[in-house]
């Protein structure tokens, strides 16, 4: 297998709206990502994935893309990136961009011509239908509820909106469409930017006829997603786009991908397919969901032998064929250690640590999310209209008022647990006014735990998180097998430790993470039979085989 740059690199995902703001108009921008890059750069990352960038009338915050050759002007201007992407380069971080082209924003001077006539030459830039039997095209709905078609009187047609009926869907079986796309990519890659994450890259290839779905009836709030998803030319684009972009760059490429399974997986990154280098699974982010037709608005917890499940068989179906993402969170999950760990004052710190230790040892790619390195919480926001998230607002008009499926209170029960917004909010630097996020008034309310939780305190406390994980992207740098060596679950079945071994040449390493708030004894090969070297523990003194709450520690040795 050959080797490549991203496989060893760490990426960290940076919101900008939310990272920080330089001119106190409560919305982070380029600036500010400037101030940070050391910060960033002393946690031992060595990318950084900014959220889109590019101008847009934020329906979506930044999703909804107007023009994608343009700076957001809340964010800053094409200077202030292109000084962004030369200081990063300076120190020595790659920066990757968001690539959204499944849909654009409804502002988009494509879709604009589009819906002026069905002759004009943009028409079939979208997908514009006549009404069936007075009513829309197909019974797809939209991630962000109601139907997935919006009725446009000029024309008498509809067209089709998996996201917000602000992002109409482009059509990719248009090959002007695929230039367009293509000539944007090397506008930026000719910039120097080294690479892209690519939204919803598994949904432009749509079902030929777009057929109703039959399972839509399942979930009365959930998408069209696996019926929209993985189509049917979805390959040979990416192929297309590999040929005449990407490989004439050596960029890292990762496809955001809901509902794939191993199988699609590999056919998208496969090391031999020449499409995409990792993509973004969803299965262990749909654990917890409802079970009552609701989607993601649930308070379930993850039960670990599912979570076992889930991760072993990435790990072992990738395993020499193709490449993992690793990540716990990002813009649209709630926070992990309020999601898989314990947010109490008691344990947060502990079970941050334990739940970055299981992932960052796995075989893969890993990615943090802002504020994941100082264990940043859920928000609780006691009223709906403090949530600023269209997928929430959405979901609360339709399955609370319109359908009058759950109470409201029911419902911010879920929306606390669930909520994009759990990710959204600012950034915390430190214990001052807007926690150091701004000195205007912040485009969302920042987390009232924030003079606790913050980076000044994080830097401060040797024992922190932040500084856990600076350890561990250290390790990875250091040691092969953390990066390449093969995986081996242990105890499948046990249900409160997470156990698993990863194996290159002559060397292992033996990872072990408790994931409850007791006390349990364990004992594992190679404890007795091998010399083990102790590289990291979240509990200063090691006990073997006593595991302590939330304890998680990673032994190497050599067989
Ligand atoms: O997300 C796609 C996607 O799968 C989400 O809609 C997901 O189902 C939801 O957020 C879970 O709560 C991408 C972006 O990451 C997201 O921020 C955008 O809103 C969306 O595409 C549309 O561009
Ligand atoms: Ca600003």
């Amino acid at each position: 297998m050959e080797k490549h740059w991203w496989q060893e690199a760490v990426v960290y995902q940076v919101y900008p709206r939310s990272f920080q703001d330089t001119n106190d108009d409560g919305i982070g921008d380029l600036q500010g990502v400037l101030q940070h890059l050391d910060y960033i750069k002393r946690l031992g990352a060595d990318v950084i994935w900014l959220n889109p960038i590019y101008s847009s009338p934020n329906d979506d915050n930044g999703y909804d893309i107007a023009d994608y050759r343009k700076i957001m002007t809340d964010f800053g201007t094409m200077n202030d990136f292109n000084h962004l992407l030369e200081e990063a380069h300076k120190k020595g971080l790659k920066i990757m961009m968001d690539l959204v082209v499944n849909h654009t924003s409804d502002e988009h001077h494509w879709f604009m011509e589009s819906r002026k006539n069905k002759t004009n030459k943009f028409r079939d830039y979208y997908f514009w239908r006549d009404p069936k039997d007075g009513k829309e095209p197909n019974n797809w709905k939209s991630n962000f509820s109601g139907p997935a078609w919006n009725y446009d009187a000029k024309t008498g047609q509809y067209y089709m909106h998996l996201f917000s009926k602000k992002q109409p869907d482009l059509n990719w079986d248009n090959s002007i469409v695929r230039e367009e796309v293509y000539d944007l990519m090397k506008f930026w890659l000719d910039k120097g930017v080294d690479g892209f994450r690519m939204d919803v890259i598994n949904l432009i290839s749509k079902k030929p006829g777009l057929p109703d779905d039959p399972n839509v009836a399942k979930s009365e709030v959930e998408d069209a997603m696996e019926w929209v998803a993985n189509g049917p030319k979805v390959h040979d684009y990416l192929k297309e786009m590999n040929k005449k972009v990407l490989s004439k760059y050596n960029v890292i490429t990762v496809g955001e991908t809901p509902s794939a399974t191993p199988d699609d997986a590999i056919k998208y990154t496969g090391f031999n397919r020449h499409e995409l280098e990792m993509v973004f699974q969803f299965e262990h982010m749909g654990l917890d969901w409802s079970k009552n037709g609701l989607g993601k608005w649930s308070t379930n917890k993850v039960a670990l032998t599912d979570l076992k499940k889930v991760m072993s068989r990435w790990q072992t179906e990738l395993n020499g064929k193709a490449w993992n993402s690793l990540y716990w969170n990002n813009h649209d999950q709630p926070r992990i250690v309020s999601r898989f760990g314990n947010d109490s004052k008691k344990y947060r710190v502990l079970s941050a640590k334990m739940l970055g230790l299981l992932l960052h040892f796995m075989q893969g790619t890993p990615y943090i999310y802002q504020g994941e390195e100082i264990g940043m919480t859920n928000v609780h926001f006691d009223n709906i209209h403090e949530y600023k998230d269209l997928e929430t607002l959405n979901a609360y008009k339709e399955i609370v008022e319109d359908k009058k499926k759950v109470s409201p209170s029911e419902m911010m029960e879920y929306i606390h647990h669930s909520s994009r917004d759990n990710a959204r909010t600012p950034m915390q630097w430190n214990d001052g006014k807007n926690a150091g996020f701004s000195e205007g008034n912040p485009w969302i309310k920042v987390n009232p735990a924030y003079p606790e939780i913050n980076v000044a305190s994080a830097l401060e406390d040797t024992n922190s998180i932040y500084y856990f994980y600076q350890k561990m992207n250290e390790l990875r740098h250091k040691y092969d097998v953390i990066v390449y060596g093969n995986y081996e679950l242990l105890d499948p079945d046990d249900e409160k430790v997470f156990a698993y071994k990863r194996n290159l040449r002559n060397e292992s390493i033996l990872v072990i993470a408790n994931f409850t708030d007791q006390e349990v004894s364990r004992t594992y090969q190679p404890y007795n039979d091998f010399d083990c070297k102790l590289v990291l523990d979240n509990y200063d003194d090691d006990q073997k085989l006593i595991l302590r709450p939330y304890e998680a520690k990673v032994y190497y040795y050599e067989r």
